[in-house]
């Protein structure tokens, strides 16, 4: 006979990988920076979504990459509240399995963007199996939810086309702002430089490495790589350094020595807030 319990579909379904191309992207996005909008508004608006400490995967289909979203921050809470506004439902739909991690700069010594980054890939992958990393700064949001946040074949550029530099690249190797690399192109480049303190020259640095390294640098085009990037002066304890640009001259030596393998910091707290995982780091700061 037929007449057996059968067991209900969602149990024995398994799911698919996620399609090559998600469905559900609506293309280009309107982005305004409200100043009334609150972080309670947002944690309200995602909270049912998301997971403790900003985490994220699509519930119909298996995700191929997993994907650490690096942010370097200090004093930017303005700017936090209006990224994850915005980037929360576009990770969404593009369907990434994702974690958001906002690297907190301990103290007021010298800023250092790019050692923070290195600190943020450490502390992803002692949370979760990523394979894939985007590094982001807080104050950029896209403009197109088809510049998808996920790693290629190479490292991938993704800020092309910024309202601040007339959504052009302001030169051909510029490499600012938001990039992505898989784990293995992260590695195969000793990660980033900890050794530019204060303002410029460290997303210069990335870039030389990754050509130094023989890969070459993929970006999307002109219209998907469309940038909006909230207004702000210069922070305090970030001036553009001088010595900077002349440590470019250096980087095919200095590569294999300064990076993730000399890279030391202590975490001082770790909280985990539902929008996302807020990491404070000594990073032995110069005042
Ligand atoms: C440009 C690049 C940026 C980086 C920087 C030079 C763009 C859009 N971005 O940014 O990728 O290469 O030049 O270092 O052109 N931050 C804080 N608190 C601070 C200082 C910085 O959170 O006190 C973080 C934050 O994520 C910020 C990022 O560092 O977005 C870059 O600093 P910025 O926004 O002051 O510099 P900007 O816009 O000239
Ligand atoms: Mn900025």
């Amino acid at each position: 006979s037929n007449d057996t319990a059968q067991t209900p579909a969602s149990v024995t379904r398994t799911l698919g990988p996620c399609p090559e191309t998600p469905p559900n992207l609506v293309g280009p996005l309107y982005v305004g920076f409200d100043f009334r909008r609150t972080l309670e508004d947002v944690r309200t608006l995602f909270n049912s979504s998301l997971k403790e400490g900003g985490r994220f995967k699509p519930t119909d289909c298996i995700a191929e990459q997993k994907v650490a979203i690096i942010i370097p921050f200090r004093n930017r809470h303005e700017h936090l509240k209006h990224w994850l506004y915005y980037l929360h439902p576009i990770l969404m739909r593009q369907q990434v399995d994702y974690g958001v991690y906002v690297i907190n700069q301990d103290g007021d010594g010298v800023f250092n963007r790019a050692k923070l980054m290195n600190a943020g890939y450490i502390e992803a992958i002692k949370d979760y199996d990523y394979d894939c990393f985007v590094f982001s700064d807080v104050d950029l949001v896209p403009l197109d939810d088809r510049n998808l946040y996920r790693c290629y074949d190479t490292p991938r550029h993704l800020a092309v086309a910024m309202d601040k530099f007339n959504f052009r690249l302001p030169y051909h190797t510029y490499f600012g702002g938001v990039c992505s690399m898989s784990k293995d192109q992260f590695l195969k480049i000793n990660g980033f430089p900890n050794t530019y303190w204060g303002w410029g020259g460290e997303d210069d640095d990335i870039y030389k490495r990754v050509i130094l390294r023989g890969m070459s640098v993929s970006r999307p085009n002109y219209v998907i790589g469309k940038y909006r990037m909230i207004r702000h002066e210069r922070d305090l304890h970030n001036e553009p350094n001088p010595v900077n640009p002349d440590k470019l001259l250096h980087t095919r030596w200095t590569l294999d020595r300064d990076g993730i393998n000399s890279l030391k910091y202590t975490v001082k707290a770790i909280e985990k807030d539902i929008l996302f995982t807020f990491i404070t780091v000594d990073i032995d700061a110069p005042s």
